[in-house]
């Protein structure tokens, strides 16, 4: 009870604040391959997960290279099932850092973006 009053407590705090409580924006809560990692292949496809659903078609993911190309990556499709995740299929051609940046559209209509990297030791 107690828990649930504090709860109200913040609820109502954040609308007299005219907050947008930010647990309703898509922020990125996995990759696949993961963010930081150093994977042994080209991976074939990237897999974000967000902490909300989104609206795959308003959705962009750009890849870049170690050589600073910007075409590995094709237009992020939905996952069945899955509408809080978004794949992306890729083209790496050259192994070493690549560059994740993407831009999210949740079904509440609030942007998010954000970048990070993996790296692919070889091909
Ligand atoms: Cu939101």
């Amino acid at each position: 009870m107690q828990g649930l009053k504090r709860a109200l407590a913040y609820g109502l705090a954040a609308a007299a604040l005219g907050a947008a409580p930010a647990f309703a924006h898509a922020f990125l809560i996995k990759s696949n391959p993961p963010v930081g990692s150093t994977v042994n292949a080209a991976p074939k496809l990237l897999l974000l997960t967000y902490t909300e659903n989104l609206e795959i078609p308003f959705c962009t993911v750009a890849v870049t290279d170690s050589m600073g190309m910007d075409d590995a990556a094709g237009k992020p499709q939905a996952v069945p099932g899955h509408p809080d995740e978004m794949q992306v299929p890729l083209n790496i051609s050259m192994p070493g850092k690549i560059l994740v940046s993407w831009h999210a559209l949740s079904v509440d209509t609030h942007k998010t973006q954000g970048t990070f990297s993996f790296t692919v030791s070889k091909l």
